[in-house]
């Protein structure tokens, strides 16, 4: 820092006050103050005594009156040049403390990025395992080219049953153990049920559109049924392909990429049963082969079969029923219970924890929100 020239003290004469005789030791002195400033609060000390009201420049200043007036203006100049000096050296100084001031800060704060995330409340909830596995399924087929199609719960008769190749009277009513409203459609008196699958939203969708078709129909279906494997709700994910051409090999590879897909095997043992459905002809029962090791079950190997869904090609009266010429398409459809296939792949062995809203439960069973099942990143992983 340039040193101030020292000032002639010829024409300044000796001060009254405490005002120092030489300009040149004063600033030397509150330059090192200055200097030996350790923080900011010391450095506003200094700054306070040296240019304050009362401080030593101010005092100086005020001397002017005791210099002869020719001297004045050159007194002023070198107080006011002085204080410039002062002024400049402490902005320096405040400058550098608050940067060491900073650097210490930032060496004691040193934050560790390649922490994890701390979980917050977003990351806490959990993805009941029906919702899981349904939408594992919906990204399964979505990969096939399936589109999603959805309807209401309470659907009419019509639509729940008779198109389905089901008349009124037909057995397949009293097996369904259907939940009646006693109130009808306000639009055409139809009788009102609570869907006991969810194939009314297939046949919504071939009366709405022209084939082909490709639509899985995932959500609630309920039936008067409660005991230890049956719940008056519960869930399924049914499929449709209505083409030209489409037969039972297409529903046969289908049905097996499905299985392999849902249970992350690369081969899955699986037996196409004869059965019988209304809505389709021929119907099939399929099962998969699954072996016991230890307490877990191997799925897709094995001795055993366990029945997981039933399919079949639509039947031909479904098919005129929706005012397709069956002539000229023809298709397959499936039917698929989440519930019990959730419980199969992740292990729960009691279907009424799924509906206690147990946390507990849930915290152990469920999924994170943030892990949305991919056929690319893994589907439970
Ligand atoms: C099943 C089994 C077999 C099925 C049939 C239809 C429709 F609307 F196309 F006729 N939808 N779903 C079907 C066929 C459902 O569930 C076990």
């Amino acid at each position: 820092m340039a040193k101030a020239k020292p000032k002639s003290k010829a024409g300044v004469k000796a001060p009254t006050s405490a005002v120092p005789p030489d300009l040149g030791t004063l600033e030397a002195d509150i330059l090192a103050e200055i200097e030996r400033a350790a923080d900011l609060a010391a450095l506003d000390a200094v700054r306070v005594a040296a240019l304050g009201k009362k401080g030593r420049v101010s005092a100086l200043m005020r001397s002017i009156s005791e210099v002869p007036p020719e001297e004045r203006k050159a007194f002023g100049q070198a107080v006011n040049g002085l204080k410039a000096r002062i002024n400049a050296a402490l902005e320096a100084r405040k400058a550098a403390l608050a940067s060491a001031a900073l650097e210490a800060r930032l060496a004691r704060e040193r934050a560790d990025i390649t922490l994890p995330v701390r979980p917050g409340p977003l990351a806490e909830g959990r993805v009941h395992p029906v919702s899981q596995v349904m939408e594992e399924i919906t990204e399964i087929f979505a990969d096939m080219g399936f589109s999603i199609a959805e309807g209401p719960d309470i659907e009419t008769d019509e639509n729940n049953f008779t198109k389905l190749n089901i008349p009124p009277e037909h057995p397949a009513r009293q097996e369904h153990d259907t939940f009646y409203f006693n109130a009808r459609d306000g639009r055409d008196g139809a009788r009102l049920v609570l869907r006991t699958h969810t194939s009314p939203v297939q046949i919504r969708t071939m009366e709405s559109s022209e084939p082909p078709i490709r639509i899985i129909a995932p959500g609630r279906v309920y039936r008067c049924d409660s005991d230890q494997t049956h719940t008056p709700m519960f869930h399924q994910v049914e499929g449709l392909v209505i083409d030209t051409e489409t037969h039972m090999g297409h529903l046969k590879w289908c049905l097996e990429a499905f299985a392999k897909a849902f249970f992350e095997v690369d081969t899955v043992k699986m037996r196409f049963r004869a059965s019988h459905f209304p809505f389709t002809e021929p119907s099939m029962e399929v099962d998969i082969g699954y072996s016991k090791v230890g307490d877990a079950l191997r799925i897709g190997e094995g001795d055993d079969w366990m029945e997981i869904l039933g399919c079949g090609m639509v039947h031909p009266n479904v098919l005129r029923n929706v005012g397709y010429d069956p002539e000229v398409h023809q298709g397959f459809a499936f039917g698929v219970g989440i519930d019990r296939l959730a419980m199969l792949k992740y292990g729960m062995a009691d279907l009424r924890a799924f509906f206690a809203a147990d946390l507990r439960w849930l915290a152990h069973y469920g999924f994170p929100p943030l892990d949305v099942p991919s056929l690319a990143r893994g589907l439970s992983s």
